[in-house]
């Protein structure tokens, strides 16, 4: 497995400023870093992925829809518009050089129309990401379909329903992120979401039950590790929590973060307290 740091601990919105933290990344061992997507056309690939080369760090992205883009909308010319928006977010991240997206996309964030999800919003989310088939085997990109929490949406909050969305999408580019913040709230254990979806999941988001330092909450990191080796998992431990810093009042650390936990902090331990979990002797280190 490798391990590997969200950019939304320093940041949401990935600017050049940021690429000074890639040389640091690599220096403290980890393997990755993630970046957030919304509007794919802000992000200019070509720097990225030159720091990125330089750094000798790898990245995924994580896509999230912007406003006006809705999958599951009613509007069909908002159907469409959304997959065209899909297609360019996995553009730009081949682009990036990543070869992983994830991300909550069947549905914008917080909308919560107060019912549960409809047959035909199911059906439209399907067919959907069956039309995006195409854009992954072109870009060769994993595409890892992440439940969140129910703050965050109706449609897809638990690990074994994503399972089931997948089979019905039927791609093999096409899976699950697990993000241990949203299974320790939606979940009955975060190992028995792991092993519910075998070899459906693709992408893990390692992150304390309130988004701090890992390993200093109550989210069972050592039974996902285990559950992980289990199934023979080998992609990256994505460490995604949120970091306080005065430099950057519009980040997530800076609304919900300890402000004496430093971005750096969210990823360095973070890192070291994965990298021990992975060598512990019952879980051959790899
Ligand atoms: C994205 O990875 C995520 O976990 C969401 O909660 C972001 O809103
Ligand atoms: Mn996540």
């Amino acid at each position: 497995m490798k391990i590997g740091v969200s950019a939304f601990a320093w940041t949401t919105q990935f600017a050049h400023s940021h690429l000074r933290l890639l040389p640091k990344l690599n220096a403290h061992g980890l393997d990755a870093i993630e970046i957030p997507m919304f509007e794919p056309a802000n992000l200019g690939a070509r720097d990225i992925r030159k720091a990125l080369e330089a750094s000798g760090l790898e990245c995924t992205v994580c896509a999230i829809l912007p406003a006006g883009i809705n999958p599951i909308s009613a509007d069909a010319c908002l159907r469409k518009k959304s997959l065209e928006h899909l297609r360019r977010c996995i553009a730009k991240s081949a682009e990036l050089g990543a070869n992983l997206m994830c991300g909550p996309l069947y549905a914008p964030i917080g909308y919560l129309p107060g019912r549960r999800r409809n047959v035909d919003e199911w059906k439209w989310a399907v067919e959907m990401f069956q039309a995006l088939g195409d854009s992954l085997d072109e870009h060769q990109m994993t595409l890892a379909i992440e439940p969140v929490n129910r703050s965050e949406t109706f449609f897809l909050t638990t690990a074994c329903e994503a399972k089931e969305f997948c089979d019905q999408i039927s791609h093999p580019r096409i899976g699950v992120t697990i993000d241990t913040f949203h299974a320790n709230i939606e979940e009955k254990t975060v190992p028995a979401a792991v092993t519910c979806l075998g070899n459906r999941l693709r992408h893990v988001h390692a992150s304390e039950n309130d988004r701090g330092l890992l390993g200093s909450g109550h989210v069972d990191f050592p039974g996902l590790v285990s559950a992980l080796h289990q199934i023979s998992y080998d992609g990256y431990l994505m460490i995604e929590g949120f970091g306080y810093s005065s430099e950057e009042p519009d980040s997530l650390g800076a609304l919900w973060g300890d402000t004496k936990v430093s971005p750096e902090d969210i990823a360095f331990s973070g890192a070291d307290y994965l990298r021990n979990l992975l060598a512990l002797p019952d879980h051959p280190a790899e």
